[in-house]
């Protein structure tokens, strides 16, 4: 046995025996030393207590986090605040190939403008599918602001399905939200511009320039968006900001506010005020109430015209309809929040020291009598403060986001200016406590805070500045989330998360226990479109196409090797990458890289992706498994061999390194045996427990018992080869054979770990 095997089989058989071993005492240190050590009060081990989730823990709730300008979605827990993943949504992300493979670039290409890869976006606002109110943990959709986009992330596997670029707006900023069993998802234009393709000069901003609210219409039932069906209220170009949908009472309807109905359109080069001076001079800007509907009723009598291609209620015709209404709102207002029973609307102002909180009653009142001040210079209805306001209430300086608690009447809001939670009764309108942020806080999230049952519990203030909080990192400093306790009277900061990926804007936090994630794709899936792929590889049937200058290479991955590991191509053509991960095991993902092609794959289990290139220049260009999969992992590689045109192959086959002999057939062979061995006495111990009530083993089991089958096959062959005296050959698929082993013996010493751990009982 040669060295480095002699070590393997140790190393394996120390494992074997060494679990049943007790781990060395550790050091007796004190809670006090610790305490002593560290300068912790009191306060702070009640926090830690409260956050801190031992080893394979898990966490309560899931939140899903804006990545702001990394165009991403993140993933963490609540409570241990733990970073779970990074979704790659707007923008590509090698991690998960996204952008890489051409069934992500297909999806990414639906977000193009004008023909032009956008590869970046500004996300803002992620917001869970709801039946009845209630978060259903099946889609997540997200809003790009730069570009006025949004996507859907499919919650069974975490990934980005869907991208639709709304028709008609140049900016989005008030999506996602969406209304109460996911009919549509709300996307309120910010910036006005001219709708339609046209240069209109700012001259004429008051007359052409719109803004405007789109109902995407969603199909729960595939999963996707459909532009076909989607509608857009165009609204005057006041700077939509910020919606919801109301629920209860108010279902049916939508909210959205705005910033500059001044219409101000700055211009300090030339020698104009600014747009900040501009936009804040009113006292007041406009809610915006939308009936969506009536006008999805008005759309499907065919009585909405389309524009572009889309439909278009326009203000004249939501006027006429009595579709659309105005309420003056406080200044500069950021936040909208409709409560979980529909009943009531918050409002802050940036500018404002109060939060404004409008019933709904009251304003359906308004509507029903037709009781109006007046109308704005576009003809729509406004509706009296006076006639809708239940109350305000001083909360601080530059009042942003309301989430709402699970106590009846009960919210927070975000104090910008201040660096303040303001915890407080809408109902009766008084503060109940306040609690300081490190520092400026933007949105919070509270646990399901959006839908029409909020949990509680955990309140996140989402920090805009994260200064002398942690370790310098150079002059972009990482963004700040701070876990605050609120299942007491008084909020209670119990950890800082530093999150370096884009400001976060906007977190949504569901309950754990509602999400369904697969572990692995039915074999051969296209997990982008959700269907079969027409490229789907099984084992055995892998195979290279050529077509003219077209080549298709069909292969597979499964540890330790990549299938083909030599494809030779010639100069020229247009090489298309098929690759199906054939493993079933959790977590089992290959990777695959090439130099340089720009080739960069991640195919999780049951995956089939593709990458297609040009391969222009002649030259070797290998390539290799990226993610560490297995001791052999080193050795998942290949080859693509670029020939000039014409090449002619010289005379003779590839030379081997090393030459062996029945000597080096033997000691395999004997290696091979003590392995088993190995194998044997860990599956003796498996089966003599009741393995069969632990899913983790019976998935081990199933995956080593596979392992097993494909060593059966290779240790066939090498005695083929043996009985021709075909040594060379026989030598080499007897260490197949072996490498086989070690997967099956490494699966189930994590079986017989799991089982020990976990207290299994002996059957027999
Ligand atoms: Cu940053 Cu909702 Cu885009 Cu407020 S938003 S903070
Ligand atoms: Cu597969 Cu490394």
């Amino acid at each position: 046995m040669n060295v480095k095997k002699k070590r393997a089989l140790s190393l394996l058989t120390g494992a074997l025996m060494g679990l049943g071993m007790a781990s060395s005492a550790y050091a007796q240190t004190s809670l006090e030393d610790v305490m002593k050590d560290r300068g912790l009060t009191q306060k702070d081990l009640l926090a830690a207590a409260k956050t801190y989730t031992p080893s394979g823990g898990r966490d309560e709730y899931l939140a899903f986090s804006s990545g702001g300008q990394s165009g991403h979605v993140i993933v963490y827990g609540v409570p241990s605040m733990r970073i779970l993943k990074y979704i790659g949504v707007f923008t590509p992300e090698p991690w998960q190939g996204y952008g890489f493979d051409d069934e992500s670039k297909a999806v990414l290409a639906q977000g193009r403008i004008d023909g032009k890869d956008i590869k970046f976006g500004d996300t803002h606002h992620p917001a869970f599918s709801e039946t009845k109110g209630e978060y259903n943990g099946r889609y997540l959709f997200i809003n790009d602001k730069a570009n006025p986009r949004i996507a859907v992330i499919d919650l069974h596997d975490f990934e980005t399905k869907q991208i639709v670029v709304n028709p008609f707006f140049r900016s989005a900023h008030g999506g996602a939200f969406v209304t109460p069993n996911t009919e549509y998802v709300m996307d309120a234009a910010q910036y006005a511009v001219p709708f339609g393709d046209d240069f209109v000069p700012l001259e004429e901003f008051n007359e052409k320039y719109r803004g405007g609210l789109t109902y995407w219409k969603f199909n729960d039932k595939v999963g996707r968006l459909e532009p076909e069906n989607s509608f857009t209220f165009e609204m005057p170009p006041y700077s939509q900001d910020l919606s919801d949908a109301g629920k209860g009472p108010s279902e049916g309807w939508g909210f959205t506010n705005s910033f500059c109905s001044e219409r101000y359109v700055g211009g300090i080069e030339r020698g104009r005020p600014p747009f900040e001076a501009g936009c804040s001079q009113k006292d007041t800007d406009f809610m915006h109430v939308t009936n969506w509907k009536k006008a999805a009723e008005l759309v499907a009598a065919g009585k909405v015209k389309k524009v572009n291609g889309s439909y278009l209620i326009t203000m004249e015709q939501a006027v006429k309809e009595g579709i659309f209404f105005l309420i003056p709102e406080p200044k500069s207002p950021h936040g909208v929040d409709v409560s979980p029973d529909g009943t009531h609307i918050i409002v802050s102002g940036k500018l404002d020291s109060h939060a404004w909180v409008y019933s709904w009653e009251k304003i359906k009142k308004a509507i029903e009598a037709k009781k109006f001040e007046g109308k704005d210079p576009y003809g729509v209805p406004i509706i009296a403060m006076k006639d809708a306001l239940h109350t305000q209430v001083q909360v601080g300086l530059g009042p942003l986001h309301t989430q709402y608690d699970a106590k009846e009447c009960v919210v927070y809001t975000s104090i910008y200016v201040d660096s303040m939670v303001t915890k407080w009764n809408y109902c009766e309108g008084k503060v109940l406590d306040q609690l300081h942020i490190h520092y400026n806080v933007g949105h919070l999230v509270a646990m399901e805070g959006d839908s029409a049952s909020p949990d509680g519990k955990y309140l996140i203030a989402l920090n805009k500045l994260a200064i002398d909080r942690f370790n310098p990192v150079g002059p972009l400093h990482p963004q700040n989330h701070q876990l605050i306790d609120i299942s007491g009277d008084k909020m209670q900061l119990l950890y800082d998360m530093p999150l370096p990926l884009g400001e976060p804007h906007y977190v949504v936090a569901i309950k754990a226990d509602k999400l369904k994630p697969v572990v692995r794709y039915k074999t051969g899936w296209n997990s982008r479109a959700d269907k079969k792929s027409e490229f789907k590889t099984r084992a055995g049937r892998e195979k290279t196409v050529r077509d003219g200058n077209k080549v298709d290479v069909y292969g597979t991955l499964i540890r330790s090797h990549i299938t083909p590991e030599i494809i030779e191509v010639e100069e020229g053509d247009t090489v298309s990458l098929h690759f199906t991960n054939l493993e079933r095991a959790q977590d089992e993902t290959h990777g695959f890289a090439m130099y340089g092609q720009n080739v960069n794959l991640s195919i999780e289990p049951g995956k089939t992706v593709s990458a297609t290139f040009k391969a222009e220049k002649a030259g070797v260009y290998p390539y290799y498994c990226t993610e560490f999969c297995s001791a052999l992992h080193l050795e998942m590689q290949g080859y693509l061999l670029v020939k000039p045109k014409g090449y002619k192959a010289k005379a003779g086959k590839i030379a081997e390194g090393t030459k062996y002999t029945k000597a080096d057939y033997d000691k395999q062979v004997k290696t091979n045996v003590d392995t088993q061995a190995v194998i044997d006495s860990v599956v003796a111990f498996i089966t003599s427990h009741n393995y069969k009530d632990f899913s983790t083993v019976v998935d081990l089991v199933t995956d080593a018992t596979d392992q097993l089958g494909f060593a059966a096959e290779a240790k066939k062959k090498s005695e083929g080869f043996a009985a021709k005296g075909d040594y060379q050959n026989a030598t080499l698929w007897a260490g197949q054979h072996w490498q086989y082993q070690v997967k099956t013996a490494d699966l189930g010493l994590r079986a017989k770990t799991h089982l020990e751990e976990n207290g299994a009982k002996k059957v027999k």
